[in-house]
């Protein structure tokens, strides 16, 4: 279904004022089809695993920008959708980011990482080596938005921005997954140097640098990241 765009004032021009619409879109589903759709969703998403050894074959940019379009849906504080995805497929960026981010990891396990964290790192195999940088298709860093910027200029506030901003990471993972996409959630630290290689301002903070393209064939991945929690283990019920 198209969704009419609204005449009401965009999120960045601020002072804007409250208008109703019918919920557009909704659609509640038979009790049985609902358990049903709810389990599909859990064992589709319960299939991605964080890869690290990528094909170079390239991905169709529809299908990115049809990812990113569902990101971009995320619920954010008061709607300010403070984000911003910078998509890198050039080769000579992709280099660069390979070598600033490889600079910082080697520092980081030579010894800016506590032994404890190493310890953790240990079961996952990672280190200072970050090929995946070049040999993926494609590299989405995503950027938090720590204040907004007016058209003329001016800054304004933007609220609970490192919790909008993960979730719209995690509908991004879940899009791309559901696409048939692999993902590796980077985080070099620190990773200042994205502003300059993506172009982007200071007013930006790099947040993640989401790894994305297909599986080598013969990719292997750690079994420990695939043990997840049981639900009791994360969850809890307070009933009467
Ligand atoms: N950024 C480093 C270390 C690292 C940290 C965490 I927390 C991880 O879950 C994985 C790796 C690296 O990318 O190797």
């Amino acid at each position: 279904m198209k969704i009419p765009v609204k005449s009401v004032a965009s999120p960045m021009t601020g002072k804007a004022k409250l208008v109703l619409e019918p919920l557009p879109a909704y659609r509640e589903y038979p009790a049985v089809e609902m358990a049903l759709r709810a389990s599909e969703f859990s064992a589709d998403i319960a299939r991605r695993r964080t890869v690290r050894d990528f094909d170079s074959r390239p991905v169709a940019r529809e299908v990115i920008e049809q990812c990113l379009l569902a990101a971009g849906t995320a619920p954010s504080g008061a709607n300010q959708q403070p984000w911003h995805f910078a998509v890198v497929t050039d080769p000579a960026r992709k280099k660069r980011i390979r070598e600033a981010a490889e600079a910082e990891e080697r520092e980081f396990y030579a010894g800016r990482a506590p032994q404890e964290w190493l310890d953790a790192l240990a079961p996952l195999g990672t280190d200072p080596n970050k090929p995946f940088l070049e040999e993926a298709p494609l590299l989405i860093a995503i950027f938090a938005q720590k204040y907004g910027v007016r058209p003329e200029g001016g800054k304004f506030s933007h609220y609970y921005v490192p919790e909008s901003v993960g979730i719209a990471a995690g509908f991004l993972i879940a899009a791309l997954h559901h696409a048939g996409l692999a993902m590796l959630t980077h985080t070099p630290s620190p990773m200042g140097f994205l502003n300059q290689i993506c172009a982007r301002p200071s007013s930006e903070k790099p947040v993640i640098l989401l790894v994305v393209g297909y599986p080598k064939s013969d990719c292997q991945v750690p079994v420990y990241a695939g043990i997840k929690k049981p639900l009791q283990q994360f969850t809890s019920w307070l009933e009467s």
